[in-house]
């Protein structure tokens, strides 16, 4: 099926800053359509977002990533045969040329990859996450469903004068259903407003929809929240996990781990330290993200040695099938993130899945806290993959949108979620 046509605009995103749409249509006249998100506190190794600077919008138009699209990927991609994403994906990388996505802008890129993507599947009928173990033909017979990893209170870059770790989530592992997880989530987090006002603290919500109140004393202060929700909600912590992702490279200067909140200057020994101080004092933690700066090689083999939980990369990784290959050899984490964006294109995306799967690496499927869109494509490559976790934000449309995604999905499937085996690979 050749591609007809591939048109981008430019549209808003939840960062109030602008974004892309494409949309790609075929001879037949059935189109795909795909919007990318960014981050608010992207890792320095991923696919540069190319922004437009200048005045318009405080330098963070995308037209000419949009322009990138419209003139320059669009010719050479018409009459292409939208079923072959593989190539469609390496013909983009080769035009872009740079190791980072710079020319064309990892922004520009993704969207096309994900609209051809979903124009192919609409066109043979499928929904996305079936489509997409079917042209990759990924080696993976039953679907398993990922539980979610709800943030419920965020600071560092996402929000003012809150933590200086940017995610506490609750994870809900009952495995019965999807639905049931996704209520459980949701239940802890509107418990967590009550906790909040109890202890005279705001519910103002930050970047991702969860509360980031001013005025709490440590870092260690919301793990007390979450567990005084967790109870006032009615459920236990064997069914409903913690989940972190303190993202240290933003605190992380000049040698040292900087926590403002408590006044501390900690080397990579010293962050290792209060994490497992952390782990111990808390057993229901269960997975914990970017404990170490995104350079931080030197270190990382030891936090994920010594931690019976899944040490997670993020800004390390950046869903680079390379970086990716260098945290295996080196052993320096036992799960990874992973973000369309941060690579920029499915194929790549779905190397790095692959790759972490045949290494007994556990797959969490991320959303973005800079700018989101209402895209859900993660959710279903997070199906695709059968990813342990989705983290998604609890409120704020383009969030849920996410959840309703994969509740319709668990309707479709009819499967079950991965609850308290997410460690292993299904
Ligand atoms: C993260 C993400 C998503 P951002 O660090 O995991 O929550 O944040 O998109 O701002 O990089
Ligand atoms: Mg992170």
């Amino acid at each position: 099926m050749k591609i007809k046509s591939i048109v981008a605009r430019e549209i808003i995103s939840s960062g109030s800053t602008p974004s892309l749409e494409v949309k790609v249509t075929l001879n037949n006249g059935v189109f795909g359509k795909a919007s990318v998100p960014f981050g608010a506190s992207a890792g320095i190794h991923e696919a540069k977002v190319l922004f437009d600077g200048g005045k318009r919008y405080n330098g963070r138009g995308m037209l000419r990533a949009v322009n990138n699209i419209n003139k320059v990927l669009a010719p050479k991609l018409k009459n292409k045969d939208a079923y072959d994403q593989v190539a469609i994906d390496q013909l983009m990388i080769t035009q872009d040329g740079t190791e980072s996505k710079k020319k064309l802008g990892g922004n520009a890129i993704l969207g096309v990859s994900l609209a051809v993507a979903r124009a192919a599947a609409n066109a043979r009928n499928l929904p996305l996450y079936k489509y997409i173990r079917r042209v990759f033909k990924l080696p993976i017979k039953k679907y398993v469903l990922p539980n979610p990893q709800m943030v419920v209170i965020e600071g560092g870059k996402h929000a003012d004068n809150s933590t200086d770790f940017q995610e506490y989530m609750v994870a809900p592992i009952k495995g019965n259903s999807i639905k049931e997880e996704v209520q459980a989530g949701i239940e802890v987090y509107l418990a967590l407003k009550k906790v909040l006002k109890e202890k005279k603290l705001d519910s103002n919500v930050g970047n991702e929809g969860a509360y980031a109140p001013s005025g709490l004393k440590t870092n260690e202060a919301p793990l007390k929240l979450i567990q005084a929700a967790i109870k006032k909600a009615g459920y236990s912590k064997k069914d409903i996990g913690i989940a972190l992702d303190p993202a240290t490279s933003e605190v992380f200067s000049n040698g040292k781990y900087h926590l403002k909140k408590e006044k501390k200057k900690l080397d990579s020994k010293g962050m290792i330290a209060y994490f497992q101080n952390w782990l111990k004092k808390y057993p229901e933690i269960i997975t914990l993200e970017d404990p170490l700066h995104e350079d931080d090689w030197a270190f990382w083999p030891e936090i994920t040695k010594t931690s019976n939980i899944p040490i997670v990369g993020d800004d390390l990784t950046v869903t680079n099938p390379k970086r990716l290959q260098h945290a295996i050899d080196t052993k320096s984490i036992s799960a990874i993130l992973i973000k369309l964006n941060q690579i920029g294109t499915l194929t790549e995306t779905i190397q790095t899945c692959m790759l972490a799967r045949s290494n007994n690496l556990m797959t969490i499927v991320s959303h973005r806290g800079g700018g989101e869109t209402n895209d859900t494509s993660m959710v279903d490559l997070a199906v695709a993959v059968n990813a342990a976790f989705i983290k998604v934000g609890p409120s704020r449309g383009e969030r849920v949108c996410k959840y309703n995604r994969l509740m319709e999905i668990a309707d479709e499937l009819k499967a079950k979620p991965a609850g308290k085996n997410f460690r292993k690979i299904q």
